[in-house]
């Protein structure tokens, strides 16, 4: 028999944002074409695993709705009328409008506005580059990490922890606040390695009963936002049954018998009230983790999109100090690795051009700059003329019906770099055409891992598409920036040039190599040498507004945040008007905006629902499958009840993100959420929606 010689398979990194920067290999066809992606089997994180949805990336790359050339809109804003234009025509008119809006309003009325559709670091950060070039108004980062980096930092002053791969080497595995099989499906792999070799049991906390949830050993589903009255009762429950570890917080936390104090009157029954869970289910999960030395914590961002999620986070890092967790492999508490790699950006960012001077805008307030909100535009000029890469805001920003009247606007200029003609790319001036990460270079750092990859052009691009990069040195080109010897480097020099600053070699040795495994040795990691903070000791009782966090200073009611670990009702609680609290969890075929134009996820996540409990629905009348409006002060949704026992009377979720032209109203799920600041340093509570439900019709 004639064995068929299989073509060698190309190594990359998935670009998406998502904490687990899976290291790919890509297996293409004879004529270059990309047929399946597989996960590395030898990177000991990914250990050949990745999502379907991007083992399928085929579907996505190849796809016929990529968009190939520059276009001019030709019709009314939004109205997808567009024509075709060269790459030289779209790059001076946009050079000649933000000259314009320069002249105008002055350098701040231009905004460069980005995120983490790629999550490489050149082609993601080097807008940022033009913007200091520029002097244009800045951006602050609020969609994503802000609550939860801010939580978990405040206890242990850095963002580092235990090795992620030592949860294969775990008794108990609780998995707070992230629905991993959807969003970063590596946890599994190593939580299920740990039940299979180990006989490890799995926790899951959530809202509702996720497909993670279903595969683990105790589920605790809660009220929404009511994280935080879980970690202080399971923390009491410690104390008084001699579990909490007093020696190791003697050496190694702040204020430990004030906590004690403070705990007591925050015993079970307090909780129960508080998150919905019975007195017995508390008891357990505590008496698992107070008799189980290696307890890891997988806490995710889900839990911290609400405006009391930095509490919470704080709260449920606070159990594995209380427990001495942190002291055992395969124990302690995890969240992100993004403090370990130590990456110098400042060549791909333009750091020495920056400006600490000039304003950085909101990104989740787009719809109320837009909108002309004084306060959001922080009292300085309009914004006339944006750049817009990797993010998609007329979907995925909160508070769309600002988001959707500001980017009508006819004296707003937008050029839109995309991959396909997403909604915001619809209300463009011009669009442009972007690459997908196998067909330019680039370097990742995982949040979810431990290892900084590369991904090199693989494939050539379709049409005239080209990468981030490019337009960001055209438009400095042109625009006449502040000069920067890298304004001219290749993506491939950017990243030798940011490895070798960081001491990590050059790009000859990662391109040898794939990866470069950055994980601290286990006393680094689990803080044996002192948690991050200069005393060494973790924080109970953080000083808030001195939490060592990326910040813009402080935001939201910071002077409300409680001293210690606690229960912090939020303003937008249920109200008799407004009784349910929505929660806007993630859909597993997509990813944020990304995928939700690929046939086969369209086809696995059906049309967009709003899940309700039987009672619930009894109570309004509501049948499966009816047309039902979620509605608030901001706006109005319509969509269909799926009507079951997975969420908790008095909340509704939804899963997304789908495009807003799929509600049958065409109000995206954004429309209802708001963006308000959080505190004490912003972000958006996506997951944290008071509204009403009424049905509409069969
Ligand atoms: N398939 C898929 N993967 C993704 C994404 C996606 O959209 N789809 N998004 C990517 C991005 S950008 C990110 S940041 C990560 C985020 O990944 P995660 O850390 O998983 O965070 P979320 O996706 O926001 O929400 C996770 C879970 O939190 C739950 N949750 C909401 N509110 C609460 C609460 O108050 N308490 C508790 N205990 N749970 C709550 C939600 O029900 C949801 O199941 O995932 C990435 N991966
Ligand atoms: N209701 C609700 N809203 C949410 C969330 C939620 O849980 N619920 N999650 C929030 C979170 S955590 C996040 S991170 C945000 C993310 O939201 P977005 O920032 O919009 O993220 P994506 O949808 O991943 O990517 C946006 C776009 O980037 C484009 N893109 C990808 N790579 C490139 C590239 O190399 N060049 C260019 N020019 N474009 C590229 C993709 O085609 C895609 O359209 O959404 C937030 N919004
Ligand atoms: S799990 Fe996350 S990092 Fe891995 S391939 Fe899927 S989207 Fe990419
Ligand atoms: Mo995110």
């Amino acid at each position: 028999m004639n064995k068929t010689v299989k073509p060698p398979r190309k190594f990359s990194a998935c670009p998406h944002d998502c904490p687990s920067t899976c290291a790919v290999e890509v297996e293409l066809s004879p004529e270059g074409r990309v047929k399946r992606l597989f996960g590395a089997k030898d990177n000991t994180y990914t250990a050949g695993v990745i999502c379907a949805k991007v083992a399928r990336y085929a579907e996505r790359i190849h796809h016929p709705d990529r968009l190939l050339h520059p276009m001019r809109r030709t019709g009314p804003k939004g109205s997808g009328q567009f024509a075709r234009i060269s790459w030289e025509e779209a790059l001076d008119e946009i050079t000649q409008r933000f000259k314009a809006a320069e002249a105008a309003n002055g350098s701040l009325a231009v905004w460069p506005y980005y995120y983490a559709g790629t999550m490489g670091l050149v082609q993601r950060d080097s807008i940022n580059r033009l913007r200091n070039a520029k002097g244009y108004s800045g951006m602050y980062g609020t969609f994503c990490t802000n609550m939860a980096w801010t939580g978990y930092i405040a206890g242990t002053g850095s963002l580092t922890g235990p090795d992620p791969r030592e949860i294969a080497l775990s008794d108990f595995v609780v998995i707070w606040g992230t629905n991993a099989v959807a969003t970063q499906v590596n946890v599994m792999t190593h939580a299920i390695k740990a039940r299979k070799t180990r006989g490890a049991k799995i926790a899951v906390v959530d809202v509702y009963r996720t497909e993670t949830m279903k595969q683990a050993d105790i589920g605790l589903v809660i009220k929404p936002g009511t994280d935080a009255a879980l970690a202080c009762a399971v923390m009491h429950i410690l104390f008084r049954d001699g579990y909490a570890d007093r020696a190791y917080m003697a050496r190694y936390a702040d204020v430990p018998e004030e906590l004690e104090d403070h705990l007591k009157t925050r015993g079970p029954e307090w909780a129960a009230a508080i998150t919905g869970l019975s007195v017995e289910e508390i008891e357990t999960f505590a008496h698992h983790i107070g008799t189980t030395q290696r307890t890891f914590f997988r806490l995710g961002y889900g839990f911290t999109r609400s405006r009391n999620g930095v509490v919470s986070m704080h709260a449920a890092s606070c159990i594995a100090v209380v427990g001495g967790h942190y002291q055992y492999e395969g124990g302690g508490a995890f969240h992100n690795n993004g403090g370990i790699f130590k990456l110098d950006t400042s060549m791909v960012q333009g750091e020495a051009l920056h400006d600490s001077q000039i304003r950085k805008l909101d990104m989740s307030q787009v719809g109320r700059i837009l909108t002309g909100d004084a306060e959001a535009l922080m009292g300085g000029p309009p914004v006339t003329a944006m750049l817009i890469q990797n993010t998609n805001p007329m979907s995925v920003a909160p508070e769309q019906e600002l988001v959707k009247k500001g980017f009508a606007r006819e004296d707003l200029f937008t050029v839109v770099h995309e991959q396909f003609m997403t909604e915001t790319a619809e209300m463009a001036d011009i669009v442009l055409p972007a690459t997908q990460f196998l067909e330019h270079d680039d370097i990742y750092k995982a949040g979810g891992q431990q290892s900084i990859l590369f991904g090199p052009k693989i494939i050539e691009a379709p049409g005239e598409a080209r990468e981030n990069l490019y337009v960001v040195n055209e438009l400095i080109a042109r625009l006449g920036g502040a000069p920067l010897d890298s304004h001219e480097w290749s993506a491939r020099e950017h990243v030798d040039w940011m490895l070798q600053a960081s001491g990590y070699g050059g790009l000859e040795r990662l391109e040898r190599e794939r990866w470069i495994d950055c994980q601290p040795g286990f006393e680094e990691s689990h803080y044996l040498n002192g948690f991050g903070y200069p005393d060494g000791r973790f924080r109970f009782k953080p000083d808030w507004l001195k939490v060592p966090a990326p910040n813009a200073g402080p935001m939201g009611p910071w002077q409300d945040l409680p001293a210690l670990p606690d229960y912090w009702e939020t303003p937008e609680h249920p109200s008799a008007e407004e009784p349910f609290r929505l929660v806007t969890a993630p859909a597993r075929s997509f990813l944020n905006s990304s995928f939700n134009e690929t046939e086969s996820s369209l086809k696995k996540e059906g049309k967009p629902v709003a899940m309700l409990h039987a009672d619930d629905a009894q109570q309004l009348g509501i049948a499966q499958g009816d047309l039902i409006a979620l509605q608030n002060t901001r706006g109005e949704v319509h969509l269909h009840a799926a009507i079951g026992e997975h969420v908790r009377q008095g909340t509704v979720v939804s899963e997304g993100l789908w495009p807003n032209k799929c509600f049958v109203n065409g109000n995206g799920i954004n429309t209802l959420t708001g963006a308000d600041q959080v505190a004490p340093f912003g972000g958006a509570a996506f997951h944290d929606t008071r509204v009403a439900i009424r049905k509409l019709s069969n």
